[in-house]
């Protein structure tokens, strides 16, 4: 997965634009990726997972401040997650299908918050980024 200099310049586009709403907006990709995909639940039986609950927008912003961490080192990804990379493959165990689910609903969240900024063209880039990413956390699960 090659992310090309307009990709970067996309995706850093719109994690600006997004600014301090980051923290917010995973989240919200969470509650989204908990009611249309309720088998992501399964992953965290310790946490209360009631929409918007505060253990919800607490693990929001943790994932959406390592996002923010790897848009500032898209040019070495696996080194930036690496310690991320281990934690969901040898101790989670997350299905590497999961990033894909929770991938789709960080777009829809941008998309519906940043309607003008999420063109055509920044759509495609940070579906490259995010799958860029998702590779890293799931290239040492089995
Ligand atoms: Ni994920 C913990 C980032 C996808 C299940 N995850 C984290 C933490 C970060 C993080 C950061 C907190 C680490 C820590 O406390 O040291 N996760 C990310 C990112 C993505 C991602 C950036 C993809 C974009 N995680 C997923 C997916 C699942 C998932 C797809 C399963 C559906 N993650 C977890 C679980 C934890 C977790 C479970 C532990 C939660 C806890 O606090 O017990």
């Amino acid at each position: 997965m090659v992310l090309s200099a307009a990709d970067k310049a996309n995706v850093k586009a719109v994690w600006e634009k997004a600014g301090t709403n980051v923290g917010k907006y995973g989240g919200e990709a969470l509650d989204r990726t908990f009611l249309s995909f309720p088998t992501t639940k399964t992953y965290f039986p310790h946490m209360d997972l009631t929409p918007g609950s505060s253990d919800i927008m607490a693990h929001g912003k943790k994932v959406a401040d390592a996002l923010t961490l790897a848009v500032g080192h898209m040019d070495d990804l696996p080194g930036a997650l690496s310690k991320l990379s281990d934690l969901h493959a040898y101790k989670l165990r997350v299905d590497p299908v999961n990033f894909k689910l929770l991938s789709h609903c960080l777009l829809v969240t941008l998309a519906s918050h940043l309607p003008g900024d999420f063109t055509p063209a920044a759509h495609a880039s940070l579906d490259k980024f995010l799958s860029a990413v998702s590779t890293v956390l799931t290239s040492k699960y089995r």
